[in-house]
């Protein structure tokens, strides 16, 4: 990766229900990246149109994630904070990695598939090009680093074949402008910890998602202690207490998402919370698991709801972000279209 600046980029859809998953595999570790590395994150609403164009509240829900950032601890003045839509390089750059990709790279993405279910041939077109759009979101501003979780590791292998094909497609014009090491950096994704892959509540071979039609299979940033402490609760588990090992907790889904999530929350590993719980039963853990939620998301859901009460600023700071984003973005567009051979605007 030498050449490029270390930059992270990631995004999260303005789908509504921000959940658990969304937050320990995504959103409290931008939040930790910030500490160490130039940041740009970016709600991206123009990926929250692919399954449905029209949304109750596209605008509010934006605005939601946008709070869930500055709550968990994001800096919109030391990174960039701004929505996807505002900034025409997303779209502009996903037309020419349209071009790029392949049509049987995107017949192997698992996501598509599973999103468009049996109806596949009435899914979008802009569902079945989602990658393509995560690609430039990425690239648009040579981004080095990706936090995700583990769901979107094939969108991001698909950004990485994007690039490489998009450096040999151009080698010769892109070395005689002076980018030797590639114009698109090979992104890395960053994937890993506890919580990686926050599982349903209601059943553990399920990834805890906003569109799952089932309240309780997933805990919401904006949920009360009393809504945290029913979700726990209720949560499914099986009738063994839990094991002292780690290897005591394969083929138990359940148990070994809520496990999970114990040491997403407090900064440990399954083993070390095993080593405190080992032993006990599924009350006694559900107890400490509602206390240790909700003393770290209750204050994350009181601050949205206090910025979500003033969209005025949330939209100020969308646009700062934006105005900073469309700087670097337009410098990549011109390089593409230059690249690629074509004539632009002087
Ligand atoms: N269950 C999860 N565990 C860990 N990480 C997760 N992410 C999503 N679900 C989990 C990560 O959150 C970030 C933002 O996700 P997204 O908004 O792009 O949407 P998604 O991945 O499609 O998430 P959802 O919540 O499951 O939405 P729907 O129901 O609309 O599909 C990403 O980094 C994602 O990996």
């Amino acid at each position: 990766m030498s050449g490029f600046k270390e930059l992270v980029f990631s995004g999260v859809q303005p789908t509504g229900n921000l959940h658990l998953g969304n937050y320990l595999g995504a959103v409290r570790r931008f939040v930790t990246l910030q500490e160490t590395h130039d940041c740009i994150y970016c709600v991206v609403d123009l990926h929250a149109i692919t399954a449905t164009l029209s949304q109750p509240d596209l605008a509010a829900q934006t605005r939601e994630v946008t709070a869930a950032f500055l709550a968990a601890g994001i800096d919109p003045k030391r990174h960039i904070v701004f929505n996807q839509s505002q900034v025409p390089g997303h779209a502009e750059l996903t037309w020419i990695f349209n071009c790029v990709a392949r049509i049987g790279w995107l017949n192997r993405m698992t996501q598509f598939k599973e999103k468009a279910g049996k109806d596949r041939e009435n899914a979008s077109v802009g569902l079945y090009d989602y990658p393509c759009l995560m690609a430039a979101d990425i690239l648009l501003y040579r981004a080095t680093h990706v936090p995700v979780g583990e769901d979107q590791k094939q969108h991001l292998e698909l950004t990485r074949d994007i690039a490489i094909k998009f450096n040999n497609d151009f080698a010769e014009k892109i070395a005689a402008r002076g980018h030797g090491e590639g114009y698109f950096p090979v992104t890395e994704p960053l994937i890993g910890g506890p919580a990686a892959r926050v599982m349903s509540l209601r059943d553990g071979t399920k990834k805890m998602s906003k569109s799952d039609p089932s309240d309780y299979s997933r805990i919401n940033l904006t949920d009360d202690a009393d809504a945290i402490a029913q979700k726990v609760r209720k949560a499914k588990t099986d009738p063994e207490p839990l094991p002292s090992e780690e290897a005591g907790l394969a083929k138990r889904p359940e148990a070994e998402n809520l496990v999970g999530i114990y040491a997403g929350l407090s900064d440990t590993t399954p083993a070390e919370v095993l080593r405190d719980f080992g032993g006990a039963q599924f009350s006694a853990f559900k107890s400490a698991l509602v206390d240790l939620a909700v003393a770290k998301l209750g204050p994350i859901g009181a601050e949205m709801a206090r910025l979500v009460k003033d969209p005025g600023h949330i939209d100020s700071v969308l646009a700062d972000g934006s105005a900073r984003a469309a700087a670097i973005a337009e410098r990549t567009i011109a390089d593409v279209k230059d690249i690629v051979g074509l004539i632009r605007r002087g």
